[in-house]
């Protein structure tokens, strides 16, 4: 198995879901073992802590519904630079939510890191959602979910960086996978935009890993970078009830693991988003411990090898 050097990153921002509680999401994962479960694996592992984001002026809102705009553009820089810089880095990062309005300044943040070093970036959108809501679209005013979009160059974002973006996504690079509640403009966006989407549905009747697979296979074929934005919310609610948006109908624990090893298996992952665990609506800290072991299964913790280690 190849080591990796990882570093782990707390983002404590909550101002982007509409319930609060996704600020104690990276204690939550150090309290449930993230760091030596990953050290055990035989990885070199680092804590940076917590960030902290700079101050930013009011922007003017294109969009009256719009929540904590200021906030989450805070949020967006700091961690758009900091992606970018370790994204230059051998290593992989792992972003310690908060919520998935943080994708907004890791992603992109990723993208302008992939496009220095000359090589696209690939997302694997892990969600209930596909948070593809614009500024213009969203009905809850809720920036969680808009991140997608904002990092696929959908226009009116401008404030969230204070520029235009310079390395949008392609979308056609985008996969997301789980997905169970889209909005209606939000739908129309996705289509026009030609974002990669694999439903419920499609997990039912195809297999989760059947539709993984082709995409990695082009992730491999381009040389890609490889960044995976996982949302609790992708499980489903019975395994994972520490979420503030949970969908009915999710993914189950075996479906997960087969993701996670199928990813650890391709050697492709470069960075990966832990994203919307609230610690305040879990069940005596099982979600906090499901991600942990999630996570070890694509750091390359396997069932196999537990066996003919213990007998
Ligand atoms: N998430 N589409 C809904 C909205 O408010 O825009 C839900 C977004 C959920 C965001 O789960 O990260
Ligand atoms: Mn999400
Ligand atoms: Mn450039
Ligand atoms: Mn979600």
């Amino acid at each position: 198995m190849t080591l990796k050097n990882i570093t782990l990153v707390g983002a404590p921002v909550d101002v982007g879901a509409g319930q609060r509680g996704c600020l104690m999401g990276p204690d939550a994962y150090r309290t449930a073992g993230l760091f030596e479960t990953l050290e055990t694996l035989g990885h070199m592992v680092r804590d940076l802590g917590n960030l902290s984001p700079e101050v930013v002026e009011q922007a003017v809102l294109p969009n009256a519904v719009v929540k904590n705009f200021s906030e989450i553009a805070s949020w967006t820089r700091a961690l758009h630079a900091y992606a970018r810089k370790l994204g230059r880095e051998p290593g992989v990062p792992i972003y310690m939510g908060g919520d998935h309005a943080l994708a907004a300044g890791t992603v992109t943040g990723h993208a302008a890191a992939a496009h220095e070093l000359g090589r696209p970036l690939f997302v694997l959108w892990l969600d209930a959602h596909s948070d593809f809501n614009t500024l213009e679209s969203t009905g809850s005013g809720n920036l969680h979910g808009t991140p997608l979009a904002f990092a696929c160059g959908l226009p009116g974002f401008d404030g969230f960086l204070g520029h235009p973006l310079k390395h949008p996504l392609k979308p056609e690079n985008v996969e997301v996978l789980g997905v169970r509640s889209i909005d209606r403009e939000e739908r129309e966006l996705l289509v026009k935009h030609s974002v990669g989407i694999s439903d419920m549905r499609m997990i039912d009747e195809t297999g989760i890993g059947a539709l993984l697979s082709p995409f990695l296979d082009r992730v491999r074929a381009a040389n890609g970078l490889l960044h995976v934005s996982l949302d609790v919310d992708f499980l489903d609610p019975e395994i994972a009830p520490a979420v503030g948006t949970t969908v009915p109908g999710g993914v189950t624990l075996r479906e997960a693991h087969l993701v996670m090893e199928m990813l650890h298996d391709s050697g492709l992952v470069s960075s990966l988003d832990l994203v919307e665990l609230n610690p305040f609506l879990d069940d005596r800290g099982r979600t906090a411990r499901l991600m942990v072991n999630l996570v070890g299964s694509l750091f390359g913790r396997r069932v196999f090898d537990r066996i003919t280690r213990s007998f």
